[in-house]
């Protein structure tokens, strides 16, 4: 059966063209620096982010990881939201394998952090503290719903920071998401910032790959750091071909799936068991709440689902997350609809 699959935009498969490209790509050996096309996609991917240089590394953790650990030496702090995926969801990796140690704020509903927040979290040059380094930002924000955060924020935070000798990381993993959102360019979102790091592999449909981008120095160091955790990939350029189509053609699309999830959204909000968050959905991600009288456990429902040819998600007890992507259309957003009504009747 072929599944209907909202569990992630990382479910993607490429696209047809992204196989040709893959299947053509000139390669060399890119922990020698030999690769063109892996060359090529960093230097489209550092002018695309207003940064000096790119590392193309296998995945938004490695990029997030080999960044904050360039950034930072053992037992520096790090100040991020007790939401941020790299605070959740990458393994304890900048403390287990950097000795990093995380001051976590409440983010905002819209997943930002309060400059007063951060403020205060700022260690006093004191032998009983660690060394506060950097501040890490995510946009969109994936756990607050896939909200978008401004250029003036990101300007604003980053001015802080840097007021303060700080430096800021950008997880964009979704960073074009934000930018089709918001209608600017990805530059502008990432252009205040230290480091970025943002996906090919979730709604740009390439099959694997992320890259880290910041100033030469701060990416030669991340080089080292991609080699020490094993990211020092060798004939690489079969995957950044598919990464070059999806910045030049999968970038200008996704506004699309922001539609569709729109459509999605307002035919489950008609569900009387679905409570869906206010404001859902941001960009490409849908949240909601089963009602108090569903009877049914998540993962009944996945099961349910499933069997309808429908792979959702639970993204917590009594909670789902939907995420629409390129080969999600409208015909699978209208039978999600129908297949709920269904299911939670
Ligand atoms: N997010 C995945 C899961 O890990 C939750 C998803 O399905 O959304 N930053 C952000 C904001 C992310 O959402 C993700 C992946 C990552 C980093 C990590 O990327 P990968 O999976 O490539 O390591």
């Amino acid at each position: 059966m072929e599944f209907i699959d909202l569990r992630s935009d990382t479910v993607t498969k490429p696209t047809p063209e992204m196989r040709e490209a893959m299947a053509k790509a000139e390669v060399g050996d890119d922990v020698f620096g030999d690769d063109p096309t892996v060359n090529r996609l960093q230097e489209m991917a550092a002018d695309m982010m207003g940064k000096e240089a790119g590392l193309f590394v296998p995945s938004g953790t490695m990029g997030n990881l080999a960044g904050i650990l360039s950034h930072c030496q053992r037992g520096d702090e790090v100040i991020l939201g007790k939401k941020n995926h790299t605070f959740l969801f990458e393994a304890g990796g900048i403390s287990v394998l950097g000795g990093v140690h995380s001051h976590q704020l409440d983010n905002q509903p819209d997943g930002s952090l309060l400059l007063s927040d951060i403020e205060a979290a700022i260690r006093p040059d004191d032998p009983h503290d660690p060394i506060t380094r950097l501040i890490c930002l995510e946009n969109t924000h994936n756990r607050c719903g896939g909200t978008v955060q401004t250029p003036e924020y990101i300007r604003q935070v980053a001015d802080f920071a840097h007021a303060r000798g700080l430096k800021v990381h950008l997880d964009g993993a979704r960073l074009f998401n934000a930018a089709a959102a918001l209608n600017v360019s990805a530059k502008e979102l990432a252009g205040p910032v230290d480091s970025v790091t943002f996906c090919l592999s979730k709604g740009l449909c390439a099959p694997v790959g992320s890259v880290l981008c910041g100033d030469r120095e701060f990416i030669k160091r991340a080089n080292r750091m991609r080699k020490m955790l094993g990211g020092g990939m060798r004939q690489a350029g079969v995957l950044a071909a598919a990464g070059i189509v999806a910045l030049e053609k999968m970038t200008k699309r996704l506004s699309e799936d922001h539609a569709r999830a729109r459509n999605l959204a307002e035919g489950l909000s008609e569900n009387r068991n679905i409570i869906l968050d206010a404001g859902t959905p941001a960009t490409n991600m849908i949240f909601f709440n089963l009602a108090p009288g569903v009877k049914l456990s998540t993962s009944q429902i996945e099961e349910k689902m499933k069997t309808k040819g429908i792979l959702v998600h639970a993204s917590g007890e009594r909670r789902f997350r939907l995420v629409t992507h390129y080969w999600i259309d409208d015909k699978a957003v209208d039978k999600t609809v129908a297949v709920f009504a269904d299911v939670l009747q």
